[in-house]
């Protein structure tokens, strides 16, 4: 059956209570580390010898959108009713927003550790240990908005620049990528200061903390955003039907500088035996609403 994913602000007291709870059972039972795990080894990047599949590459919403159907089925094996809600950034932008009140994400890290102090995550809590971390400390650290060098959350002006690009992706197939949705989107610049992060990256440094590096799936605030990075690859789709849904088709030829080191649309991505054209759409498995 197709079930719906909501919008975080959406969500009643008992349907946050629910997706909560079986984050912490997941947690509980060690098999979150596991999606922790795995993300931290496929976050290789452009210099990397070898095929990249999940950033700075064109596989980037294929290979995200896959691992967050992974995550959803093991919520539903403990709550069949739990759905990966969404995070629209562009609407709640403030650490006041009920995304971060303690029945939901929990709020902000302290000023002097990042230590996140409310909600069901927070260190002191001691439902949510760090244990796949890049960091020392083995509870969760966000830093709202970068204090010491202020970034703000993408703005819908920025948003937009990304999807009226009506080209998928652009050699050189990477975060070097100038042209194309893909890496708009996922938001490699060779800018400086703020102007660096673009859309889906901007929004992992301004929570900061855990959410900086490969290990950002320890903060369980990633499922939400992307599933709104996974919607906005469907508005970008429905805002370009003529366009090709994704690139390359074929491999890069001897030409290509990138042979061999990004999937195709019809190569498969690890660690599953799954190609990009299968993700192409999920409206046989869920829908946004
Ligand atoms: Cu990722």
């Amino acid at each position: 059956m197709v079930y719906t994913r909501k919008n975080q602000s959406h969500l009643t007291s008992a349907e946050k209570r629910r997706f909560v709870n079986a984050l912490l059972e997941l947690k509980r039972s060690g098999r979150y580390d596991a999606f922790v795990r795995t993300h931290i080894e496929y976050y290789v990047s452009d210099g990397d010898d070898g095929l990249r599949v999940a950033h700075m590459t064109p596989s980037f919403f294929p290979w995200h959108r896959r691992f967050l159907l992974e995550f959803e089925r093991a919520l539903q094996r403990v709550d069949s009713a739990v759905t990966v809600p969404y995070w629209d950034w562009t609407v709640d932008r403030t650490p006041g927003a009920s995304l971060w009140g303690g029945g939901l994400m929990g709020g902000n890290g302290r000023r002097s550790d990042r230590q996140v102090m409310t909600g069901p995550f927070a260190g002191p809590a001691g439902n949510w240990v760090i244990k796949e971390g890049e960091t020392d400390g083995d509870f969760l650290m966000r830093d709202f908005g970068r204090p010491h060098d202020p970034i703000d959350l993408p703005t819908e002006d920025e948003l937009a620049r990304a999807t009226r690009d009506p080209v998928y992706d652009a050699a050189p197939w990477d975060s070097t990528s100038t042209e194309g949705y893909r890496n708009k989107l996922e938001g490699w610049t060779s800018g400086s200061g703020s102007a660096k992060w673009r859309n889906h990256n901007r929004v992992h440094r301004w929570i900061g903390g855990h959410m900086l590096g490969g290990a950002s799936v320890n903060d369980p605030v990633f499922w939400l955003h992307h599933s709104f990075v996974d919607l906005l690859w469907d508005r970008w789709q429905a805002r370009h039907p003529h366009s090709e849904p994704y690139l390359p088709k074929k491999p890069p030829g001897p030409e290509g500088l990138r042979r061999g080191s990004v999937a195709a649309r019809y190569e498969a991505m690890p660690p599953w035996d799954v190609k990009p054209d299968e993700l192409l759409s999920h409206r046989r498995i869920y829908r946004y609403a």
